[in-house]
């Protein structure tokens, strides 16, 4: 194939290919106002609050929270759109979805966005977002421990739309034990133990929670997201360890991960965030740091049989997890995560996952928690993907390595689907 050829089918393939979105926060329309949708919702994105507090660092936060959700959408607007040009990757995304839509981008857009979407059924929009994003799947966020979520699974309302997956995301068993114990007792449960985690029949009862859980939302895979240095029990969890980190360190290797390895459940760590750095910016006020791969690479190897799906947040830790996940064959890096989801890092992430590990990863997710994110989050993603993917065809070309265009649809397929539907069996 000559390289123009190879560019134009990689683009192709790149561009066609049917999505498969591993994490996101977006939910079936029977879970109603947990599906958020629409401009307002959009520019009222966590990541644009925080840029509208760079612009406007003199407006106090209270009476920023204090607004209805318009109009704080039209302070977002006329503060990083109108005052200033949409140039953060955020404020870009906006305008992708906007132009996508059939909206002219400009100042007059929020307008005639908001006209647009007025009359429309969710379920029409869920279906045209879909369509627009090329995206044929996605896995929800689906916290039990969550009030509002919860009774929707209960009431078992209305037929599971298998567009969406569902993830049991356990981060409340993780980071607060004591609370989590409370919100089990509340719910029937008896998890017996202390502040430093539950006893043998207390890890009984949690695994038993899980179990119900596993039957009523058929996740396609366990979720926590985590601090960079989080406890796990190797065994050797030393005398005088916090009750805090002790009782995190038990729930994980005493309930979940036996959970995991005995259901056959994939286990996805996000790691690395420094929750509200900035408590006032709520959502919009977490941090990251610098995780410990060592302390992945320890747990693939002694639970050989879970398969982790691994995604950190620092920048600094993408190379040794790549080291790692050539070592373990468990062990599947995905996404570009929330600070890394930026055109010039998801370059140099995927290309170095490609130069390390293949095609054996899972390049992206998109993180959406408005519906209408999966636009622009895929569209820029296939855009930066398909440029690194490009440059491989192109060099293997070079070396007289025969390539089709088929050949090239199948590897692509892989990274935007294959690879995570293997895993999580979906
Ligand atoms: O990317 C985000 O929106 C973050 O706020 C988090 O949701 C993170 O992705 C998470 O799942 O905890
Ligand atoms: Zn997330």
């Amino acid at each position: 194939m000559a390289e123009k050829a190879i560019l134009a089918a990689v683009r192709k393939a790149v561009d066609s290919a049917r999505v498969v979105d591993m994490h996101t926060h977006i939910y079936e329309p029977r879970f109603g106002g947990l599906l958020l949708w629409g401009i307002d919702e959009l520019l009222t994105y966590h990541y644009l609050i925080a840029e509208l507090f760079r612009a406007r660092p003199d407006i106090a936060y209270e009476k920023f929270w204090n607004m209805p959700k318009p109009a704080q959408a039209e302070l977002v607007w006329k503060e990083l759109f109108v005052e200033r040009s949409p140039v953060s990757e955020a404020a870009r995304g906006v305008v992708t979805c906007l132009e996508a839509m059939g909206v002219k981008p400009g100042p007059k857009a929020l307008a005639e966005a908001r006209k647009m979407l007025a009359g429309c059924k969710v379920e029409d929009h869920v279906d045209r977002v879909f369509k627009l994003a090329g995206v044929e799947k996605v896995v929800m966020t689906n916290d039990p421990f969550d009030d509002a979520e919860r009774e929707v699974w209960l009431a078992g309302k209305g037929p599971r739309d298998d567009r969406f997956a569902a993830a049991l995301r356990i981060d409340a068993l993780l980071n607060d034990w004591p609370a989590a114990a409370a919100k089990m007792r509340a719910m029937g449960y008896e998890p017996s133990g202390g502040e430093s985690g539950p006893d043998a029949a207390g890890d009984k009862e949690v695994r038993r929670f899980l179990a119900d859980w596993k039957t009523r939302m058929k996740p396609a895979y366990l979720a926590a997201s985590l601090p960079p240095v989080f406890r796990w029990d190797a065994g050797d969890l030393p005398p005088g360890t916090p009750a805090r980190a002790a009782a995190q360190a038990r729930v994980f290797s005493r309930c979940l991960l036996p959970f995991a390895r005995d259901e056959g459940l994939p286990v996805a760590l996000m790691i690395g965030v420094r929750k509200s750095v900035n408590p006032a910016l709520k959502l919009a006020g977490d941090s990251l740091g610098r995780a410990c791969v060592e302390d992945i690479e320890a747990l693939c190897l002694q639970w050989p049989t879970v398969r982790f799906l691994v995604t950190m947040l620092s920048r600094e830790n993408q190379h040794h997890l790549c080291v790692a996940a050539r070592k373990f064959g468990n062990l599947t890096p995905f996404g570009c995560w929330w600070f890394l989801n930026d055109p010039s890092i998801i370059r140099e992430m995927t290309a170095e996952r490609i130069e390390l590990l293949g095609l054996s990863v899972i390049p992206q997710h998109s993180d959406a928690r408005v519906l209408d994110q999966l636009i622009y989050k895929w569209r820029h993603s296939r855009e930066v993907i398909g440029e690194v993917l490009a440059e491989k065809y192109a060099a293997l070309a070079k070396a007289k390595w025969p390539l089709s265009a088929a050949k090239i649809r199948e590897d692509v397929e892989r990274l935007f689907s294959r690879n995570f539907r293997e895993i999580a069996r979906i």
